[in-house]
């Protein structure tokens, strides 16, 4: 039998699957040939799937803490006991300090509608109990916010359409690890390619030209090129005349940035920007594939914001093949609110920040968070600040459930584990965010022992808490159906897949000043936000690892052996001036903490950068790994995080090394 999924992985690529079953097991996993980004491949990590579904490590019924928080020592319990226990130990909690000191934490495990982080599985009935929203901040909100105040939509360009693009800035991602299937319609274009990038990472390999900037100076250098169009008189003056709020005004501001002022921010040659700008003033159309990694800095939202106009200097957002993909998401229209039932609150009720859960476990009050429900996340590998998320969860008094499919570092801390099913275990429906494709997942198989899937965990839980709203006991199928309204439910699940259309964009006229920036307190006018994080030493670039998914995979046997040792890469000017040496044992460290890990002396980075990737779990690597050095900071717009604005000192770990 062959059943067809979505991989639920937070990928843009949102890959349609096909499940061979025989006998009730899973036997092969494939690509869909039929989808037409999947095109019958899946991933190096994907390929690995079946392994995490069949494991034998994974978590396979209710377990309850006996040792202390962190240490990972937990019993077998029965799930009336585990949901018995939750029930009395939330009714307590509601009583003592409200429901607000309630915290469902989501995290990107999944980006499954009915099960995962997109329609906030369980929020149901979080909301019935008065429980504190979740904002998941973690990922990508800077950049959406700041593509939101240049275009009105986050939407962007169809990435199909690069295929007819003849010139492609790619620009602070690596596709060819973040999402290859989108890669492809870059690699079917005649484009010219020029990754901007202070690595020179796979995807900048396989490009025409490389250009390595100083971390989070991004906008700098779209404003430079931009004022190299104006100079040649190349800006579409129709364009800007009928689709464009505040030309005159961001015209000015972009004139402040000559060649010779974007070379000393951006720290690249002023001849290299120039032919850049030279290049787009004559090439049309003309895009930029952008995706999360350029707005983990300070100035991230504002680097989003900022790139989006330059389209709108060149008129690119007018001509099929030109203008700026970054995420699709705003172009699927689901009913969310009737998926997560907002209605259900009893009262108003506060939001809490994905990326601040040190603050939020250790400073906040009013009520204090007192239950914490991690779904589908690992704070301790993925969060900023490793010290502080871990001091606040090992918190006596903090009551931790973690449902999950392996022990992983956030698992020790938990009071009550609960085993959640895997993808092919349950129904769902996934959206893309590097395309404009929604996938549908029907269950392939049963899950192994007692899993169950995050909807069921919920609707029982509603039960054992005597809960008597019926929303609470919405089937999948009718969650779906919900969450589906409008949309051909029956095509999408004969056929595994359905493209939707793509709102317009800009959607209204393109605001180089916007009144909704400026109400949020930020500036009016599209610009420059510099890096923020002080001190000196290397600036320290976590990217994602071609062998991992943020933590999901990372203690995959295979992966890990082909992902190698910890490294993290400095230019040998750089070692050199450190005294370190290629393949030396090192420290990383800062104020915040400190990860131990292996030099790599290359210039595959720019001077002044180090880099190494996301991902490793912290038992794994001796305790800590490079979320124990980032700041729980947030970015310019919508608190995002800062994992790239990260600034280090490197040691070598034995002095006699030092040269
Ligand atoms: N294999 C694999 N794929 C993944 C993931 C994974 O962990 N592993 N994670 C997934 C997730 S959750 C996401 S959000 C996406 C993220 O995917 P990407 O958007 O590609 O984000 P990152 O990997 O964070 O960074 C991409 C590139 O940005 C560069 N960069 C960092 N700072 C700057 C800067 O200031 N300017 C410029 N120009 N470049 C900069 C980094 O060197 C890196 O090469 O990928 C998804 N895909
Ligand atoms: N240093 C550094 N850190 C980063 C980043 C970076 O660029 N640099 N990037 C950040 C980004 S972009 C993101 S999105 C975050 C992601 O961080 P997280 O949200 O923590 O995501 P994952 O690490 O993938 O962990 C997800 C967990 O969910 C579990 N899971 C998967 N599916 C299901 C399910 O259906 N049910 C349940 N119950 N569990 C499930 C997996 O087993 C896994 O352990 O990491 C961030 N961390
Ligand atoms: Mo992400």
């Amino acid at each position: 039998m062959k059943v067809l999924g979505a991989c639920p992985l937070d990928c843009p690529d949102g890959c349609s699957w096909v499940v061979d079953v025989e006998d009730g097991v899973a036997v092969g996993l494939r690509g869909n040939k039929a989808h037409p980004i999947t095109r019958g491949a899946l991933c190096v990590k994907v390929n690995r799937y079946l392994e995490q579904l069949n494991s034998g490590e994974r978590i396979t019924y209710p377990m309850r803490r006996v040792g202390k928080k962190g240490e990972g020592r937990f019993e077998r319990i029965s799930w009336d006991e585990a949901l018995g226990e939750i029930a009395a130990r939330l009714s307590g909690i509601i009583e003592e300090h409200g429901a607000e000191a309630i915290w469902p934490f989501h995290g990107t495990g999944s980006l499954g509608y009915i099960q995962g982080l997109e329609g906030f599985s369980g929020r149901r009935f979080f909301n019935a109990l008065g429980a504190s929203l979740h904002d998941p901040t973690i990922c990508s909100i800077a950049g959406t916010t700041g593509l939101k105040y240049t275009l009105g939509t986050s939407g962007g360009m169809d990435p199909e359409d690069f295929a007819k693009s003849k010139l492609i800035l790619v620009w602070g991602t690596n596709p060819l690890t973040s999402g290859h299937h989108g890669w492809k319609f870059v690699q079917d274009s005649d484009a010219y390619t020029v990754a901007i990038d202070p690595v020179r990472t796979r995807t900048a390999e396989r490009c025409d030209e490389h250009l390595a900037p100083l971390p989070g100076t991004d906008a700098a250098l779209a404003l430079g090129l931009m004022r190299i169009v104006i100079s040649m008189g190349a800006q579409d003056d129709a364009f800007l005349a009928e689709h464009t709020d505040g030309w005159d005004e961001f015209r000015s501001r972009v004139m402040e940035y000559t060649p010779e002022r974007t070379a000393e921010i951006t720290g690249l040659p002023v001849e290299r920007i120039v032919a850049l700008g030279e290049r787009i003033a004559t090439t049309r159309p003309t895009s930029i594939r952008v995706s999360q990694g350029i707005q983990r800095h300070a100035g991230g939202g504002m680097a989003l914001r900022t790139l989006a106009c330059l389209p709108g200097v060149t008129g690119d957002w007018a001509i099929p093949g030109g203008g700026l993909h970054y995420s699709t998401s705003g172009h699927f229209k689901f009913n969310l609110s009737e998926l997560a039932r907002y209605d259900l609150l009893p009262n108003p009720v506060r939001t809490l920040s994905m990326t601040r859960m040190g603050e939020a476990l250790l400073d906040i009050d009013g009520p204090p968070v007192k239950a914490l429900f991690v779904i589908a996340a690992n704070p301790v590998a993925s969060n900023p600040d490793q010290r502080r998320v871990r001091e606040g969860l090992a918190r006596e008094d903090l009551f931790t459930v973690v449902l999950e499919h392996f022990p992983t570092d956030t698992v020790d801390y938990a009071d009550i584990v609960l085993p959640a099913t895997m993808q092919p275990e349950h129904l769902d429906v996934i959206a893309a965010y590097g395309n404009l494709y929604m996938v549908w997942n029907e269950p392939a198989v049963t899950p192994p022992g007692e899993c169950l899937s995050t909807t069921e965990t919920f609707r029982r839980l509603a039960r054992t808490m005597n809960l008597t709203e019926p929303a609470l006991y919405d089937s999948d199928e009718e969650l779906a159906q919900q969450l589906l309204k409008g949309h051909d439910i029956d095509r999408l699940r004969a056929e595994g897949f359905l493209k939707v259309e793509p709102g317009p964009v800009p959607n209204g006229k393109l605001q180089f000043v916007s009144w909704r920036a400026e109400k949020a307190g930020h500036d009016p006018l599209a610009g420059y936000t510099p890096p923020a994080d002080p001190g000196d030493g290397l600036v320290l670039i976590s990217a994602a690892s071609h062998f991992f998914l943020n933590s999901t995979f990372g203690a995959n046997p295979e992966l890990r052996r082909r992902a190698g040792e910890s490294t993290v890469t400095l230019h040998p000017q750089d070692a050199a001036a450190l005294g370190i040496a290629d393949g030396v044992a090192i420290t990383v460290a800062n104020a915040r903490g400190s990860f131990d890990a292996i030099a790599a002396v290359s210039d595959a980075v720019r001077p002044g950068v180090a880099a190494t990737t996301k991902g490793r779990w912290a038992k794994l690597s001796g305790g800590a790994t490079v979320n124990s050095t980032i700041a729980e900071r947030d970015a310019d717009f919508g608190g995002g995080a800062v994992f790239h604005d990260n600034r280090v000192h490197i040691t070598p770990r034995d002095p006699a090394m030092v040269r």
